[in-house]
């Protein structure tokens, strides 16, 4: 596949302006594109022309920005197979995947296409005569978003969808691993734009660059919202930088999400939502399943059928159909792989594939780690396809365990035990943002609010209320008697 004619369909320009910022495939490691980069000045000029066109968008009625956000979704639907295939070729998911990942999108510009008729405050009812209360959302200002390489479009389009609606601009400073997909998904939002014809310049743009173009985007005032989304080390960079300036953030960082199995689980449907989790996407979601309790009692059933079907996974070019296990995104993900899997045996773990494939790029085999102890390396979130095994016999007892990181983005339980799954869902049970019965912890709809709590950063995007981080909250009074009178009966006659 000629990558120029895909972003020439996708109406980016040229990948090889030769300015500065090398771009590589995951699939064999060669050089697809050099783009240019934004210095501090271009940054700025970019932060000014958001907050004007932030200005200008807030007085835009929010089903009129509706409708610029189903223009966008019309544009990914039009060009689905083009981004889908870009986003395979620059971060190495599968193509099922990569066009998953653009469904996504689309899912969410119609989402959010009709929230645009429904930002709805509340009525409240005052203690006063004569008086009125409300409360009414307003936009908030300039969004920033930081996304990662392993969702280059996505998470783009979970704060844009929604931002854009909540009549907020947009700042985009994508993975320096994957700046095309970001260029091709703001050619589509200018195509957009154009046919909207009443999109003030600037609405929505990208930043490309490396840390300190993210820093600096961080640190500035204008900057309403910070939607950050990587790994918890970031997160911890951010959230005390955007306080400093009393600035907002809504973060989505590190998972390590676990799964139990209880005896009466179906174990056929357990496997397949075993592997899909833990090994699919080469293991780099930060909702992949990344560690197991099985009750002793199915142990011996389980194991083995989960190796089986680990031996017989695809690992190889994620665009041929076959694959269902690309390359891992660059050799630094490769050595932290192995790194977890010494320590891992270094802890008494039994290890099951983890072996490099030799093809051009970084292809692991999936590896499974059957453990007794849950500490030290398991504690750790990597970004790679390693399950670590763990016996149980105690349903509160695997509870307590999966609970016991410090990570709380996603979990799930197999079991056909309606108790045991009300008690995984009750108060006492999962303490993460996510939490499945009978389905793995990845691959989350946008319908429902997604991220988690504790070391995960507890901000929510995409569905349910998460609009209302995207905008301001305001509590109005409204007098419509002659008489003053104050709240709590306080008297203040002059
Ligand atoms: C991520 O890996 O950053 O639930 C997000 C899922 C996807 C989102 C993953 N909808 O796996």
């Amino acid at each position: 596949m000629n990558i120029e004619d895909l972003l020439s369909r996708l109406g980016v320009e040229s990948a090889a302006s030769g300015a500065g910022l090398a771009v590589s495939t995951p699939v064999d490691g060669t050089e697809i594109g050099n783009v240019a980069v934004d210095d501090a000045a271009a940054i700025d000029a970019k932060i000014a022309a958001a907050e004007a066109a932030f200005l200008a968008w807030r007085e835009v009625p929010a089903p009129k920005r509706g409708e610029l956000v189903r223009l966008l979704g019309e544009a990914l639907r039009a060009h689905k197979e083009d981004l889908g295939r870009l986003v395979t070729i620059e971060c190495g998911k599968i193509l099922s995947e990569g066009l998953g990942e653009v469904q996504e999108m689309i899912d969410i510009c119609d989402f959010a296409a009709g929230l645009s008729r429904q930002l709805y405050g509340l009525t409240i009812a005052s203690e006063r005569p004569g008086h009125h209360m409300r409360e009414s959302w307003h936009p908030l200002g300039v969004v920033g978003v930081i996304s990662a390489f392993n969702f280059p479009v996505a998470v783009w389009s979970w704060n844009a969808a929604l931002a854009l609606v909540c009549g907020d601009s947009v700042l985009w400073k994508p993975s320096e691993k994957t700046p095309l997909t970001a260029l091709a998904v703001q050619a589509l939002f200018e195509k957009a734009a154009a046919k909207f014809g009443e999109a003030p310049e600037g609405l929505s743009q990208v930043i490309i660059g490396a840390r300190e173009a993210g820093e600096q985007m961080v640190d500035d005032p204008r900057v309403a919202l910070v939607s950050a989304t990587g790994s918890t080390r970031m997160g911890r960079e951010v959230g005390p930088r955007v306080a400093k300036r009393f600035g907002r953030t809504l973060l989505e960082l590190g998972g390590n999400n676990a799964g139990v199995v209880a005896p009466s689980a179906d174990l056929d449907l357990a496997v397949r939502a075993i592997c899909f989790a833990a090994a699919g996407t080469a293991g780099q979601r930060c909702t992949s399943l990344r560690r197991l309790f099985v009750h002793e009692e199915i142990y011996d059933a389980l194991i083995p059928r989960l190796k089986k079907a680990y031996g017989s996974l695809m690992v190889g070019d994620p665009s041929a159909p076959e694959t269902l296990v690309g390359p891992l995104i660059d050799r630094a993900a490769f050595d932290r792989m192995h790194y977890a899997l010494d320590r891992a045996r270094a802890q008494g773990g039994a290890v099951t594939g983890g072996e490099h494939v030799d093809r051009p790029g970084y292809y692991v085999r999936p590896a499974l780690v059957e453990l007794e102890n849950h500490d030290g390396i398991v504690l750790e979130e990597t970004f790679a396809p390693i399950l670590y095994v763990f016996k149980y016999s105690d349903i509160d007892d695997a509870i307590a365990m999966q609970n016991s990181v410090g990570q709380g983005l996603s979990s799930c339980i197999f079991t056909r035990d309606v108790l045991e799954a009300e008690r995984f869902l009750s108060a006492a049970g999962s303490d993460c943002g996510i939490a499945n019965v009978n389905i793995g912890p990845s691959g989350a709809e946008i319908g429902g609010a997604f991220g988690g709590e504790k070391e995960t950063g507890g901000g929510r995007e995409s569905g349910s209320d998460a609009w209302k981080a995207y905008m301001r909250r305001q509590t109005q009074t409204v007098n419509y008697s002659s008489a003053l009178p104050l709240a709590q009966g306080v008297k203040f006659d002059v």
